[in-house]
Protein backbone atom coordinates (compact mmCIF):
# COMPACT_ATOMS: atom_id res chain seq x y z
CA UNK A 1 0.00 0.00 0.00
CA UNK A 2 1.33 3.27 -1.23
CA UNK A 3 1.90 5.95 1.84
CA UNK A 4 -0.53 7.92 0.74
CA UNK A 5 -3.37 5.65 0.57
CA UNK A 6 -1.80 4.92 3.67
CA UNK A 7 -2.73 7.90 5.28
CA UNK A 8 -6.25 8.19 3.56
CA UNK A 9 -7.18 4.66 5.00
CA UNK A 10 -5.99 5.69 8.77
CA UNK A 11 -7.82 9.04 8.66
CA UNK A 12 -10.85 7.48 6.96
CA UNK A 13 -11.09 5.07 10.23
CA UNK A 14 -11.84 8.37 12.10
CA UNK A 15 -13.34 10.64 10.23
CA UNK A 16 -16.39 10.10 7.67
CA UNK A 17 -14.35 11.79 4.80
CA UNK A 18 -10.76 12.85 4.13
CA UNK A 19 -11.95 16.11 2.54
CA UNK A 20 -14.98 18.13 2.48
CA UNK A 21 -15.29 20.56 -0.35
CA UNK A 22 -17.85 23.26 -0.45
CA UNK A 23 -19.41 24.59 -3.52
CA UNK A 24 -19.78 22.35 -7.14
CA UNK A 25 -18.40 25.42 -9.23
CA UNK A 26 -15.88 25.47 -11.14
CA UNK A 27 -13.12 25.07 -8.23
CA UNK A 28 -14.67 22.74 -5.81
CA UNK A 29 -14.96 20.27 -9.24
CA UNK A 30 -11.47 20.67 -10.29
CA UNK A 31 -10.55 20.33 -6.50
CA UNK A 32 -12.20 17.07 -6.21
CA UNK A 33 -10.46 15.66 -9.61
CA UNK A 34 -7.38 16.21 -7.67
CA UNK A 35 -8.68 15.38 -4.21
CA UNK A 36 -9.03 11.86 -5.87
CA UNK A 37 -5.77 11.86 -7.21
CA UNK A 38 -4.58 11.88 -3.79
CA UNK A 39 -6.16 8.96 -3.05
CA UNK A 40 -8.57 10.74 -0.93
CA UNK A 41 -12.05 10.07 0.02
CA UNK A 42 -13.63 13.51 -0.80
CA UNK A 43 -17.38 14.53 -0.43
CA UNK A 44 -18.39 17.93 -1.95
CA UNK A 45 -21.45 19.79 -0.79
CA UNK A 46 -23.49 21.69 -3.31
CA UNK A 47 -26.57 23.98 -2.62
CA UNK A 48 -28.21 23.74 -6.03
CA UNK A 49 -29.32 21.09 -8.12
CA UNK A 50 -26.54 20.66 -10.38
CA UNK A 51 -22.88 21.50 -11.18
CA UNK A 52 -21.51 24.50 -12.11
CA UNK A 53 -21.43 27.47 -9.07
CA UNK A 54 -21.39 31.07 -10.86
CA UNK A 55 -22.95 29.39 -14.36
CA UNK A 56 -25.46 27.63 -12.74
CA UNK A 57 -27.20 30.31 -10.67
CA UNK A 58 -26.38 33.10 -12.43
CA UNK A 59 -29.05 32.16 -15.71
CA UNK A 60 -30.76 36.09 -16.06
CA UNK A 61 -31.14 36.93 -19.79
CA UNK A 62 -27.86 37.71 -21.81
CA UNK A 63 -25.68 36.68 -19.10
CA UNK A 64 -22.44 35.21 -20.57
CA UNK A 65 -18.51 35.84 -20.21
CA UNK A 66 -16.73 38.61 -20.67
CA UNK A 67 -13.49 37.44 -20.65
CA UNK A 68 -12.65 35.16 -23.96
CA UNK A 69 -14.03 31.29 -23.78
CA UNK A 70 -10.89 29.75 -25.02
CA UNK A 71 -9.01 31.09 -21.99
CA UNK A 72 -11.92 30.50 -19.47
CA UNK A 73 -12.16 26.96 -19.71
CA UNK A 74 -10.18 24.55 -17.82
CA UNK A 75 -6.86 24.18 -18.71
CA UNK A 76 -5.55 20.54 -17.28
CA UNK A 77 -7.20 18.33 -19.25
CA UNK A 78 -5.86 17.99 -23.16
CA UNK A 79 -8.35 15.59 -24.33
CA UNK A 80 -11.04 18.03 -22.93
CA UNK A 81 -9.39 20.75 -24.97
CA UNK A 82 -9.34 18.76 -28.29
CA UNK A 83 -12.68 17.88 -28.00
CA UNK A 84 -14.66 21.10 -26.73
CA UNK A 85 -15.62 23.88 -29.25
CA UNK A 86 -16.97 27.06 -28.13
CA UNK A 87 -19.25 28.66 -30.66
CA UNK A 88 -18.69 32.31 -29.17
CA UNK A 89 -15.95 34.42 -28.06
CA UNK A 90 -17.45 35.57 -25.30
CA UNK A 91 -19.80 31.78 -24.64
CA UNK A 92 -23.36 32.50 -22.82
CA UNK A 93 -24.27 31.01 -19.81
CA UNK A 94 -26.23 28.50 -21.40
CA UNK A 95 -22.86 27.02 -23.16
CA UNK A 96 -20.91 27.48 -19.69
CA UNK A 97 -23.32 25.13 -18.00
CA UNK A 98 -23.26 22.33 -20.57
CA UNK A 99 -18.90 22.92 -20.44
CA UNK A 100 -18.99 22.07 -16.98
CA UNK A 101 -21.53 19.50 -16.72
CA UNK A 102 -19.21 17.54 -19.53
CA UNK A 103 -16.90 18.29 -17.40
CA UNK A 104 -18.73 16.66 -14.56
CA UNK A 105 -20.15 13.42 -16.75
CA UNK A 106 -16.02 12.95 -18.12
CA UNK A 107 -14.80 12.75 -14.44
CA UNK A 108 -17.80 11.04 -12.75
CA UNK A 109 -17.86 13.83 -10.50
CA UNK A 110 -21.69 14.03 -9.11
CA UNK A 111 -20.71 10.78 -7.31
CA UNK A 112 -18.94 12.31 -4.75
CA UNK A 113 -21.09 15.54 -4.59
CA UNK A 114 -24.35 15.83 -2.54
CA UNK A 115 -26.52 18.61 -4.13
CA UNK A 116 -29.46 20.56 -2.11
CA UNK A 117 -26.64 20.30 0.60
CA UNK A 118 -26.32 23.94 1.89
CA UNK A 119 -23.75 23.98 4.48
CA UNK A 120 -25.07 26.15 7.67
CA UNK A 121 -21.89 25.56 10.17
CA UNK A 122 -18.62 24.21 10.15
CA UNK A 123 -16.49 23.75 13.53
CA UNK A 124 -12.73 22.99 13.93
CA UNK A 125 -12.45 20.20 16.78
CA UNK A 126 -8.89 20.74 17.93
CA UNK A 127 -9.15 17.49 20.06
CA UNK A 128 -10.37 15.02 17.37
CA UNK A 129 -8.38 16.79 14.63
CA UNK A 130 -11.11 17.08 12.40
CA UNK A 131 -13.89 19.65 10.59
CA UNK A 132 -17.38 18.87 11.79
CA UNK A 133 -19.46 20.32 8.91
CA UNK A 134 -23.39 20.68 9.71
CA UNK A 135 -26.40 21.04 6.61
CA UNK A 136 -29.15 22.94 6.76
CA UNK A 137 -30.94 19.57 6.89
CA UNK A 138 -29.35 19.25 9.90
CA UNK A 139 -26.79 16.38 9.12
CA UNK A 140 -23.28 15.91 10.49
CA UNK A 141 -20.50 15.14 8.63
CA UNK A 142 -16.55 15.10 9.22
CA UNK A 143 -13.00 15.61 7.62
CA UNK A 144 -9.75 16.20 8.23
CA UNK A 145 -9.29 18.84 5.92
CA UNK A 146 -11.93 21.77 4.80
CA UNK A 147 -11.68 23.15 1.42
CA UNK A 148 -13.92 25.73 1.04
CA UNK A 149 -15.17 26.27 -2.82
CA UNK A 150 -17.84 28.63 -2.15
CA UNK A 151 -16.86 31.69 -4.94
CA UNK A 152 -16.18 35.09 -4.97
CA UNK A 153 -19.30 36.73 -6.00
CA UNK A 154 -22.06 33.94 -5.17
CA UNK A 155 -24.04 35.60 -2.32
CA UNK A 156 -26.92 37.81 -4.01
CA UNK A 157 -28.07 40.60 -2.05
CA UNK A 158 -31.54 42.05 -2.24
CA UNK A 159 -31.99 45.67 -1.21
CA UNK A 160 -33.70 46.59 1.73
CA UNK A 161 -36.83 48.54 0.09
CA UNK A 162 -40.05 48.64 2.28
CA UNK A 163 -42.82 46.73 0.82
CA UNK A 164 -40.26 44.06 -1.38
CA UNK A 165 -43.11 41.06 -0.35
CA UNK A 166 -46.02 43.13 -1.33
CA UNK A 167 -45.13 42.75 -5.43
CA UNK A 168 -47.66 40.63 -6.88
CA UNK A 169 -45.81 39.29 -10.08
CA UNK A 170 -42.66 37.54 -10.30
CA UNK A 171 -39.73 39.26 -9.16
CA UNK A 172 -35.85 37.74 -9.16
CA UNK A 173 -32.58 38.37 -8.64
CA UNK A 174 -29.95 37.58 -11.11
CA UNK A 175 -27.64 35.70 -9.01
CA UNK A 176 -30.83 33.20 -8.29
CA UNK A 177 -32.76 32.97 -11.62
CA UNK A 178 -35.18 30.25 -12.07
CA UNK A 179 -34.14 27.49 -14.86
CA UNK A 180 -37.64 27.90 -16.24
CA UNK A 181 -37.08 30.84 -19.13
CA UNK A 182 -38.64 34.10 -17.97
CA UNK A 183 -40.62 35.81 -20.79
CA UNK A 184 -40.79 39.49 -20.89
CA UNK A 185 -42.21 39.74 -24.47
CA UNK A 186 -45.43 42.31 -24.24
CA UNK A 187 -44.58 42.52 -20.36
CA UNK A 188 -43.74 46.08 -18.50
CA UNK A 189 -40.51 45.16 -16.38
CA UNK A 190 -38.01 47.16 -13.95
CA UNK A 191 -34.51 46.34 -13.70
CA UNK A 192 -33.27 47.41 -10.58
CA UNK A 193 -28.88 48.44 -11.16
CA UNK A 194 -27.07 48.45 -13.32
CA UNK A 195 -23.93 46.55 -12.90
CA UNK A 196 -22.28 43.98 -14.62
CA UNK A 197 -25.33 41.62 -14.22
CA UNK A 198 -27.96 44.27 -14.63
CA UNK A 199 -26.32 45.64 -18.27
CA UNK A 200 -25.79 42.57 -19.56
CA UNK A 201 -30.00 41.83 -18.27
CA UNK A 202 -31.05 45.54 -19.59
CA UNK A 203 -29.73 44.75 -23.11
CA UNK A 204 -31.48 41.36 -23.67
CA UNK A 205 -34.64 42.16 -22.17
CA UNK A 206 -34.77 45.57 -24.38
CA UNK A 207 -35.23 43.04 -26.81
CA UNK A 208 -38.80 41.89 -26.25
CA UNK A 209 -40.23 43.63 -23.00
CA UNK A 210 -42.99 46.03 -24.22
CA UNK A 211 -41.51 48.38 -21.70
CA UNK A 212 -38.36 48.44 -19.93
CA UNK A 213 -37.56 50.65 -16.63
CA UNK A 214 -34.24 51.06 -15.81
CA UNK A 215 -33.34 52.23 -12.06
CA UNK A 216 -29.90 53.69 -12.44
CA UNK A 217 -28.57 54.51 -9.28
CA UNK A 218 -24.43 55.04 -10.23
CA UNK A 219 -23.91 54.79 -13.93
CA UNK A 220 -21.05 52.77 -14.78
CA UNK A 221 -18.17 52.76 -17.72
CA UNK A 222 -19.24 50.11 -20.01
CA UNK A 223 -16.93 49.09 -23.14
CA UNK A 224 -18.27 47.13 -25.85
CA UNK A 225 -17.72 43.61 -25.86
CA UNK A 226 -17.31 42.83 -29.85
CA UNK A 227 -18.84 39.13 -29.32
CA UNK A 228 -18.90 37.02 -32.37
CA UNK A 229 -20.10 33.43 -33.50
CA UNK A 230 -16.57 31.10 -33.58
CA UNK A 231 -16.49 29.37 -36.71
CA UNK A 232 -15.89 26.15 -36.89
CA UNK A 233 -12.56 26.39 -39.09
CA UNK A 234 -11.55 29.32 -36.54
CA UNK A 235 -12.23 27.10 -33.41
CA UNK A 236 -9.85 24.74 -34.60
CA UNK A 237 -7.02 27.29 -35.64
CA UNK A 238 -7.46 28.15 -31.60
CA UNK A 239 -7.32 24.63 -30.62
CA UNK A 240 -3.56 25.32 -32.16
CA UNK A 241 -2.76 28.08 -30.13
CA UNK A 242 -4.01 26.33 -26.30
CA UNK A 243 -0.17 26.17 -25.19
CA UNK A 244 0.28 29.96 -26.10
CA UNK A 245 -3.37 30.98 -24.57
CA UNK A 246 -2.49 29.77 -21.79
CA UNK A 247 1.15 30.78 -21.39
CA UNK A 248 -0.09 34.40 -22.13
CA UNK A 249 -2.92 34.06 -19.24
CA UNK A 250 -0.07 33.30 -16.61
CA UNK A 251 2.07 36.55 -17.90
CA UNK A 252 -0.55 38.94 -17.37
CA UNK A 253 -1.28 40.60 -14.71
CA UNK A 254 -4.83 39.56 -14.22
CA UNK A 255 -4.81 36.24 -16.16
CA UNK A 256 -6.39 37.77 -18.70
CA UNK A 257 -5.47 37.50 -22.76
CA UNK A 258 -5.26 41.39 -22.62
CA UNK A 259 -2.73 43.10 -19.77
CA UNK A 260 -0.93 46.88 -19.72
CA UNK A 261 -0.08 48.46 -22.44
CA UNK A 262 3.50 49.46 -21.40
CA UNK A 263 3.47 53.02 -21.97
CA UNK A 264 2.78 56.50 -19.92
CA UNK A 265 -0.35 58.00 -21.40
CA UNK A 266 1.54 61.38 -21.47
CA UNK A 267 4.20 59.56 -23.13
CA UNK A 268 2.74 59.48 -26.69
CA UNK A 269 1.17 62.51 -28.56
CA UNK A 270 -2.39 62.90 -28.67
CA UNK A 271 -3.26 61.67 -31.99
CA UNK A 272 -1.55 58.73 -30.91
CA UNK A 273 -2.96 58.67 -27.81
CA UNK A 274 -6.53 58.91 -29.58
CA UNK A 275 -5.47 56.49 -32.21
CA UNK A 276 -4.79 53.91 -29.52
CA UNK A 277 -8.03 54.64 -27.53
CA UNK A 278 -10.11 54.19 -30.37
CA UNK A 279 -7.98 50.50 -31.82
CA UNK A 280 -8.99 49.41 -27.86
CA UNK A 281 -12.94 50.74 -28.43
CA UNK A 282 -13.23 48.41 -31.32
CA UNK A 283 -11.05 45.57 -30.09
CA UNK A 284 -12.83 42.38 -28.18
CA UNK A 285 -12.95 41.89 -24.51
CA UNK A 286 -11.33 43.75 -21.44
CA UNK A 287 -8.58 45.41 -23.87
CA UNK A 288 -9.45 49.09 -23.32
CA UNK A 289 -9.52 48.34 -19.51
CA UNK A 290 -6.56 46.01 -18.64
CA UNK A 291 -4.74 46.41 -22.08
CA UNK A 292 -4.79 50.22 -21.77
CA UNK A 293 -2.23 52.59 -20.58
CA UNK A 294 -0.01 51.17 -17.68
CA UNK A 295 -0.97 54.30 -15.56
CA UNK A 296 -4.81 54.73 -16.02
CA UNK A 297 -5.62 53.61 -12.93
CA UNK A 298 -2.99 55.63 -10.49
CA UNK A 299 -2.53 58.79 -12.70
CA UNK A 300 -5.79 61.44 -11.94
CA UNK A 301 -4.97 63.03 -15.31
CA UNK A 302 -4.56 59.94 -17.30
CA UNK A 303 -7.61 58.32 -15.69
CA UNK A 304 -9.18 61.96 -16.70
CA UNK A 305 -8.35 61.34 -20.54
CA UNK A 306 -9.69 57.90 -21.02
CA UNK A 307 -12.61 58.77 -19.20
CA UNK A 308 -13.41 61.79 -21.28
CA UNK A 309 -12.81 59.37 -24.46
CA UNK A 310 -15.38 56.77 -23.13
CA UNK A 311 -17.75 60.01 -22.02
CA UNK A 312 -17.86 61.05 -25.93
CA UNK A 313 -18.71 57.91 -26.92
CA UNK A 314 -21.89 57.15 -25.13
CA UNK A 315 -22.78 61.17 -25.88
CA UNK A 316 -22.31 59.37 -29.86
CA UNK A 317 -24.50 56.49 -29.22
CA UNK A 318 -27.47 57.89 -27.14
CA UNK A 319 -29.58 60.24 -29.20
CA UNK A 320 -31.03 62.34 -25.78
CA UNK A 321 -28.27 64.16 -24.66
CA UNK A 322 -29.78 64.41 -21.37
CA UNK A 323 -30.21 60.62 -21.14
CA UNK A 324 -26.31 59.96 -22.28
CA UNK A 325 -25.34 62.82 -19.09
CA UNK A 326 -27.23 60.22 -16.82
CA UNK A 327 -25.52 57.20 -18.13
CA UNK A 328 -21.68 58.79 -18.06
CA UNK A 329 -20.09 58.00 -14.47
CA UNK A 330 -19.75 61.60 -12.66
CA UNK A 331 -18.23 60.27 -9.23
CA UNK A 332 -15.66 57.44 -10.62
CA UNK A 333 -13.52 57.49 -13.09
CA UNK A 334 -13.37 54.51 -16.27
CA UNK A 335 -11.94 51.41 -15.09
CA UNK A 336 -12.28 52.15 -11.03
CA UNK A 337 -14.94 49.63 -10.73
CA UNK A 338 -15.50 46.84 -13.14
CA UNK A 339 -15.74 47.90 -16.53
CA UNK A 340 -19.08 46.10 -17.56
CA UNK A 341 -18.24 45.10 -21.49
CA UNK A 342 -21.68 45.41 -24.07
CA UNK A 343 -23.59 44.75 -26.51
CA UNK A 344 -25.45 47.65 -28.32
CA UNK A 345 -26.48 48.71 -24.27
CA UNK A 346 -25.99 52.19 -24.93
CA UNK A 347 -28.61 52.13 -28.08
CA UNK A 348 -31.23 50.43 -25.93
CA UNK A 349 -31.56 54.09 -24.38
CA UNK A 350 -32.73 55.28 -28.48
CA UNK A 351 -35.60 52.59 -28.39
CA UNK A 352 -39.08 54.10 -27.53
CA UNK A 353 -39.39 51.05 -25.14
CA UNK A 354 -37.03 51.97 -22.84
CA UNK A 355 -36.95 54.48 -20.69
CA UNK A 356 -34.26 55.49 -17.73
CA UNK A 357 -34.77 56.52 -14.55
CA UNK A 358 -32.35 58.30 -12.34
CA UNK A 359 -32.53 57.01 -8.81
CA UNK A 360 -29.69 58.45 -7.34
CA UNK A 361 -31.58 61.95 -8.02
CA UNK A 362 -35.26 59.86 -6.98
CA UNK A 363 -34.65 56.94 -5.04
CA UNK A 364 -36.74 54.11 -4.69
CA UNK A 365 -38.91 54.23 -2.04
CA UNK A 366 -41.37 51.54 -1.88
CA UNK A 367 -42.49 48.11 -3.64
CA UNK A 368 -45.64 48.16 -4.04
CA UNK A 369 -47.86 45.68 -5.17
CA UNK A 370 -48.33 46.10 -8.86
CA UNK A 371 -44.78 48.23 -9.09
CA UNK A 372 -42.90 50.91 -7.21
CA UNK A 373 -42.68 54.24 -6.06
CA UNK A 374 -39.64 56.66 -6.27
CA UNK A 375 -39.74 59.95 -4.60
CA UNK A 376 -41.21 61.76 -7.82
CA UNK A 377 -43.51 58.77 -9.13
CA UNK A 378 -45.43 55.53 -9.35
CA UNK A 379 -45.03 52.79 -11.70
CA UNK A 380 -46.74 49.94 -12.79
CA UNK A 381 -44.62 46.61 -13.27
CA UNK A 382 -45.15 43.07 -14.50
CA UNK A 383 -42.11 41.80 -14.09
CA UNK A 384 -39.40 43.37 -11.28
CA UNK A 385 -35.44 41.90 -11.65
CA UNK A 386 -33.14 42.99 -8.87
CA UNK A 387 -29.53 43.22 -10.43
CA UNK A 388 -28.84 44.32 -7.31
CA UNK A 389 -25.43 42.47 -6.92
CA UNK A 390 -23.65 40.45 -4.53
CA UNK A 391 -22.39 40.49 -0.50
CA UNK A 392 -18.91 40.02 -2.70
CA UNK A 393 -15.09 38.25 -2.17
CA UNK A 394 -15.70 37.36 1.71
CA UNK A 395 -20.02 37.59 1.44
CA UNK A 396 -20.77 33.52 1.20
CA UNK A 397 -18.16 33.50 4.34
CA UNK A 398 -20.25 35.43 6.44
CA UNK A 399 -23.49 33.43 5.60
CA UNK A 400 -21.35 30.01 7.15
CA UNK A 401 -20.78 29.61 10.58
CA UNK A 402 -17.13 28.73 10.60
CA UNK A 403 -15.16 28.18 14.07
CA UNK A 404 -11.93 27.37 13.99
CA UNK A 405 -9.53 26.55 17.42
CA UNK A 406 -10.98 27.63 20.42
CA UNK A 407 -14.74 28.01 18.52
CA UNK A 408 -13.38 31.32 17.23
CA UNK A 409 -16.30 32.56 14.75
CA UNK A 410 -14.37 33.18 11.61
CA UNK A 411 -16.93 36.72 11.01
CA UNK A 412 -15.49 37.59 14.47
CA UNK A 413 -11.56 37.13 13.59
CA UNK A 414 -12.40 39.45 10.61
CA UNK A 415 -14.34 41.77 12.57
CA UNK A 416 -12.42 44.14 11.68
CA UNK A 417 -11.58 43.12 7.63
CA UNK A 418 -10.65 39.61 6.28
CA UNK A 419 -7.15 38.43 7.01
CA UNK A 420 -5.36 35.32 5.18
CA UNK A 421 -2.49 33.76 4.07
CA UNK A 422 -2.19 34.13 0.47
CA UNK A 423 -5.78 34.04 0.36
CA UNK A 424 -6.17 30.61 0.93
CA UNK A 425 -5.49 30.28 4.72
CA UNK A 426 -6.06 31.55 8.18
CA UNK A 427 -4.48 30.98 11.19
CA UNK A 428 -6.46 29.85 13.85
CA UNK A 429 -8.17 27.78 10.92
CA UNK A 430 -5.88 24.79 11.17
CA UNK A 431 -7.01 22.50 7.86
CA UNK A 432 -9.00 24.97 5.85
CA UNK A 433 -7.68 25.33 2.48
CA UNK A 434 -9.98 28.85 0.92
CA UNK A 435 -9.87 28.48 -3.08
CA UNK A 436 -11.54 32.33 -3.94
CA UNK A 437 -10.68 33.74 -0.71
CA UNK A 438 -9.89 36.73 0.14
CA UNK A 439 -7.23 38.48 -0.89
CA UNK A 440 -6.21 35.50 -3.92
CA UNK A 441 -6.12 36.86 -7.48
CA UNK A 442 -8.83 36.81 -9.29
CA UNK A 443 -9.21 38.37 -13.01
CA UNK A 444 -10.07 35.56 -15.49
CA UNK A 445 -10.98 33.61 -12.84
CA UNK A 446 -10.45 30.00 -14.01
CA UNK A 447 -6.74 30.32 -14.13
CA UNK A 448 -6.43 31.76 -10.62
CA UNK A 449 -9.07 28.37 -9.94
CA UNK A 450 -6.06 26.02 -11.32
CA UNK A 451 -3.45 27.70 -9.68
CA UNK A 452 -5.10 27.45 -6.33
CA UNK A 453 -6.46 23.93 -6.66
CA UNK A 454 -2.98 22.47 -7.92
CA UNK A 455 -1.10 24.61 -4.74
CA UNK A 456 -3.63 23.39 -2.03
CA UNK A 457 -3.20 19.60 -3.48
CA UNK A 458 0.64 20.05 -3.40
CA UNK A 459 0.34 21.04 0.19
CA UNK A 460 -1.47 17.83 0.73
CA UNK A 461 0.66 15.98 -1.09
CA UNK A 462 3.61 17.60 0.76
CA UNK A 463 1.81 16.31 3.92
CA UNK A 464 1.02 12.78 3.01
CA UNK A 465 4.75 12.30 2.07
CA UNK A 466 5.58 13.86 5.52
CA UNK A 467 3.25 12.24 7.51
CA UNK A 468 1.67 15.48 8.46
CA UNK A 469 -1.81 15.79 9.54
CA UNK A 470 -2.92 19.30 10.34
CA UNK A 471 -1.11 22.27 8.82
CA UNK A 472 -2.15 25.88 9.82
CA UNK A 473 -0.77 29.22 8.85
CA UNK A 474 1.33 30.89 10.87
CA UNK A 475 0.25 34.47 12.57
CA UNK A 476 3.26 36.18 11.47
CA UNK A 477 3.76 34.66 8.00
CA UNK A 478 -0.31 35.91 7.84
CA UNK A 479 0.77 39.81 8.80
CA UNK A 480 3.74 39.94 6.61
CA UNK A 481 1.38 38.47 3.16
CA UNK A 482 -1.53 41.47 4.79
CA UNK A 483 1.34 43.98 4.68
CA UNK A 484 2.06 42.91 1.10
CA UNK A 485 -2.02 43.48 0.21
CA UNK A 486 -2.20 46.47 1.65
CA UNK A 487 1.12 47.75 -0.06
CA UNK A 488 -0.37 46.93 -3.33
CA UNK A 489 -3.48 48.41 -3.02
CA UNK A 490 -1.82 52.11 -2.49
CA UNK A 491 -2.09 55.06 -4.94
CA UNK A 492 -4.79 53.08 -7.09
CA UNK A 493 -7.43 55.35 -7.92
CA UNK A 494 -10.40 52.54 -7.56
CA UNK A 495 -9.12 52.46 -3.45
CA UNK A 496 -11.34 55.52 -4.07
CA UNK A 497 -14.08 54.62 -5.28
CA UNK A 498 -17.88 52.56 -3.73
CA UNK A 499 -17.39 49.33 -5.14
CA UNK A 500 -17.59 45.31 -4.09
CA UNK A 501 -13.99 45.67 -4.91
CA UNK A 502 -13.99 47.97 -2.06
CA UNK A 503 -15.95 45.89 0.09
CA UNK A 504 -18.86 48.39 0.25
CA UNK A 505 -22.63 47.08 -0.53
CA UNK A 506 -25.32 49.44 0.68
CA UNK A 507 -27.36 46.80 1.43
CA UNK A 508 -25.58 44.63 3.65
CA UNK A 509 -24.96 46.14 7.41
CA UNK A 510 -21.48 47.23 8.19
CA UNK A 511 -20.18 47.11 4.82
CA UNK A 512 -20.18 50.63 4.00
CA UNK A 513 -16.80 51.79 4.68
CA UNK A 514 -13.97 50.95 1.76
CA UNK A 515 -11.62 47.96 2.80
CA UNK A 516 -8.41 46.81 0.93
CA UNK A 517 -11.19 43.80 0.27
CA UNK A 518 -9.03 41.97 -2.63
CA UNK A 519 -5.29 41.24 -3.70
CA UNK A 520 -4.78 44.27 -5.93
CA UNK A 521 -1.04 42.79 -7.18
CA UNK A 522 -0.52 41.06 -10.11
CA UNK A 523 -1.33 37.80 -10.73
CA UNK A 524 2.46 36.64 -11.47
CA UNK A 525 3.63 38.46 -8.08
CA UNK A 526 0.78 36.35 -6.29
CA UNK A 527 2.01 33.06 -7.20
CA UNK A 528 5.56 33.78 -6.79
CA UNK A 529 4.50 34.41 -2.88
CA UNK A 530 2.72 31.16 -2.99
CA UNK A 531 5.07 29.13 -5.26
CA UNK A 532 8.06 30.39 -2.64
CA UNK A 533 5.70 29.41 0.27
CA UNK A 534 6.18 26.21 -0.91
CA UNK A 535 9.39 26.24 -2.00
CA UNK A 536 10.57 26.72 1.29
CA UNK A 537 9.45 23.93 2.94
CA UNK A 538 5.65 25.89 3.87
CA UNK A 539 8.07 26.96 7.33
CA UNK A 540 5.54 29.85 7.20
CA UNK A 541 3.11 27.23 8.29
CA UNK A 542 2.41 24.65 11.37
CA UNK A 543 2.69 21.36 9.80
CA UNK A 544 1.78 18.78 12.96
P1 LIG B 1 -22.78 45.14 -8.94
O1 LIG B 1 -21.72 45.46 -9.89
O2 LIG B 1 -22.47 45.23 -7.49
O3 LIG B 1 -24.01 46.08 -9.28
C1 LIG B 1 -25.15 46.18 -8.45
C2 LIG B 1 -26.02 47.28 -8.97
O4 LIG B 1 -27.20 47.37 -8.19
C3 LIG B 1 -25.36 48.65 -8.87
O5 LIG B 1 -25.73 49.38 -10.01
C4 LIG B 1 -25.96 49.22 -7.60
O6 LIG B 1 -25.95 50.62 -7.54
C5 LIG B 1 -27.37 48.69 -7.72
N1 LIG B 1 -28.07 48.65 -6.44
C6 LIG B 1 -27.76 47.87 -5.38
N2 LIG B 1 -28.64 48.10 -4.39
C7 LIG B 1 -29.50 49.04 -4.83
C8 LIG B 1 -30.61 49.68 -4.25
N3 LIG B 1 -30.97 49.41 -2.98
N4 LIG B 1 -31.27 50.60 -4.98
C9 LIG B 1 -30.86 50.88 -6.24
N5 LIG B 1 -29.82 50.29 -6.85
C10 LIG B 1 -29.15 49.39 -6.14
O7 LIG B 1 -23.35 43.67 -9.17
P2 LIG B 1 -23.41 42.81 -10.51
O8 LIG B 1 -24.20 41.60 -10.22
O9 LIG B 1 -23.84 43.63 -11.65
O10 LIG B 1 -21.94 42.43 -10.78
C11 LIG B 1 -21.12 41.90 -9.76
C12 LIG B 1 -19.97 41.16 -10.36
O11 LIG B 1 -20.37 39.83 -10.66
C13 LIG B 1 -19.49 41.71 -11.64
O12 LIG B 1 -18.58 42.71 -11.47
C14 LIG B 1 -18.95 40.53 -12.36
O13 LIG B 1 -17.58 40.40 -12.13
C15 LIG B 1 -19.71 39.38 -11.80
P3 LIG B 1 -24.69 51.39 -6.82
O14 LIG B 1 -23.57 51.24 -7.79
O15 LIG B 1 -24.43 50.67 -5.53
O16 LIG B 1 -25.15 52.75 -6.64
Amino acid sequence: MSASAALATKVAATTDFDAIVIGAGMSGMYQLIRLRELGMKARVFEAGTGVGGTWYWNRYPGCRFDSESYSYGFSFDQDLLAEWSWTEHFAPQPETERYLNRVADKYDLRRDIQFSARVKAAHWNDAAGHWAVTLEDGSRHTARFLITAIGALSAPTMPTIPGMASFKGPAFHTGLWPKQPVDFAGKRVAVIGTGASGVQTIQEVAKTAAQLTVFQRTPNWCAPLHNAKIPAEEMAEIRTRYAEIFQRCQETASCFLHTAHPQNTFDVSAEERNAFLEKLYTERGFGIWVGNYQDMLTNREANAVISEFVANKIRSRVKDQKVAELLIPKNHGFGTRRVPLETKYYECYNQPNVTLVDSKATPITEITPTGLKTSAAEYEFDIIVYATGFDALRGAFDRIDFRGKDGVALKDKWQNGATSLVGMLQDGFPNMFMLLGPHTALGNIPRSIEFNVDWVTGLLRHMQAHGQQVAEAKPEATAKWMEHVMDCAAGLLSMEVDSWMTGVNSNVAGKQTRIVARYTGTAPVYRSWCDELAAQGYNDLVLA
